[in-house]
């Protein structure tokens, strides 16, 4: 592994503070960032254990955005005409969001975090509560195995491959299919999105990434969909090299090219990607300070994982943001990790409450735009770091 970027010392990002825990010290970890040559997999160093951060306080849910409720309709659609599977397994199946556009009789959820393994049993979805491993996917499968599994964001949180990997071929019938949708890191590159790293995004992948680890295991990618959903994404088809159903379509080789072209494979753009994320920082401060300077009063819009990976790395902290707004429940008067800023419960924007909004959710940028609509109007302003930072 070689280390090309560090983003300092970082709380957990999902471990929102209780007022009444203010003054305790929170668990940090270095947050370094580094390249494997080898297999050209991006990847966090140091780890934290997953106990840590899937547990029954998980406060993220995916269903608490009009973007991704949306996404996961439109890919119920898709998958239902073009494989018509009989038994689904989503692993890492949160609120439901994609669950509850399936019958019930088809489809079983995999969720570690009990809190929201609750939401998807209460209405009557078959929710095992625990981690992805061989042995829950024999106690799943042992009477028929699934016909297609479906993991978005929560391959890149394990880091475990091979136990992942055993469990998904054991689970899967000989025809099966899975498809895997994480964050793009060739989109990470580009927008110089470096938030995309925190505690729990163990890796970034790329597709040659992935096929690299895919082909231990005897899978390969048959097709890859690009979507906009958490600020890039690739959508990745998966089936056994035994299976001959599906011939590879040519955009997995197009993939492959177009991320060789932009260097995902060589260790100097990375280190290229270190200096502008080193460069944004300084970008997004000075921001900060000038608006400072001109005693404008700034908020924060989405809490977000990534927000902290930001916050923290740039030091900006409840000075220079007052409070967030944020409209997952879990979160709302509670603290953002480390840089201690209180997350309100979301009310429309107003130019009389504040004159610029940090955008801790930029991958909503459409959606918020939409749902701001008067702010803007009224001449109300945004922060970005995202692809570089400026006010829009
Ligand atoms: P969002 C989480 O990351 C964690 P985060 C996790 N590790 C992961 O991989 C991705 O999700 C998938 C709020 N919001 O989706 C809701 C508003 O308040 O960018 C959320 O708290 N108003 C599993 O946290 C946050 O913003 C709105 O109008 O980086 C969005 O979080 C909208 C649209 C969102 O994921």
């Amino acid at each position: 592994m070689k280390k090309f970027l560090d983003l300092g010392l970082q709380p957990l990002a999902n471990s929102y503070i209780e007022k009444k825990n203010l003054n305790k010290k929170e668990r940090k970890f270095q947050l370094e960032i580094a390249f494997n040559p080898k297999n050209y997999l991006v990847s966090i160093l140091n780890t934290v254990p997953k106990e840590k951060m899937f547990n029954e306080k998980y406060p993220y849910k995916s269903s608490e955005s009009f973007t991704m409720r949306d996404a996961f309709l439109k890919l119920s659609k898709k998958i239902k005409k073009r494989f018509n599977p009989g038994l689904i397994l989503e692993v890492g199946s949160n609120d439901g969001a994609f669950m509850f556009n399936f019958n019930k009789k088809n489809i079983v959820g995999v969720e570690p975090c009990k809190n929201l393994a609750k939401i998807t049993k209460k209405k009557g979805y078959k929710t095992f509560s625990n981690y992805w491993n061989i042995n829950l996917a024999k106690k799943i499968t042992k009477k028929t195995k699934v016909d297609l599994i479906y993991s978005a964001n929560t391959l890149s949180h394990i880091k475990n491959f091979s136990e992942i990997f055993k469990a998904i071929n054991l689970s899967l019938n000989r025809k099966g299919i899975l498809i895997l949708e994480d964050p793009s890191l060739m989109k990470c590159i580009k927008n110089v999105a470096y938030d995309q790293f925190y505690c729990e995004h163990i890796y970034v992948f790329s597709s040659i990434s992935l096929q690299k680890i895919l082909d231990f295991y005897n899978l390969e990618i048959f097709d890859i969909e690009s979507t906009t959903t958490h600020g890039g994404s690739n959508r990745y088809f998966i089936k056994k090299k035994t299976n001959n159903q599906y011939k590879i379509k040519n955009s997995v080789f197009k993939n492959f090219k177009i991320e060789k072209m932009n260097g995902l494979h060589k260790f100097s753009t990375y280190k290229k990607f270190a200096k502008k994320v080193i460069h944004s920082k300084k970008k997004l401060n000075d921001i900060f300070e000038d608006l400072a300077i001109k005693q404008k009063k700034i908020i924060g819009y989405g809490a977000t994982a990534k927000s902290c990976t930001v916050l923290n790395y740039c030091q900006i902290n409840k000075d220079k943001i007052k409070f967030f707004y944020d409209t997952t429940s879990f979160k709302i008067n509670k603290y953002l990790p480390g840089t201690k800023i209180k997350i309100k419960k979301y009310k429309k924007l107003s130019i009389k409450e504040t004159d610029y909004v940090f955008l801790g959710a930029w991958n909503f940028k459409n959606e918020i735009f939409k749902k701001e609509k008067t702010f803007i109007d009224k001449g109300g302003k945004f922060i970005t770091h995202i692809p570089f930072p400026r006010i829009i």
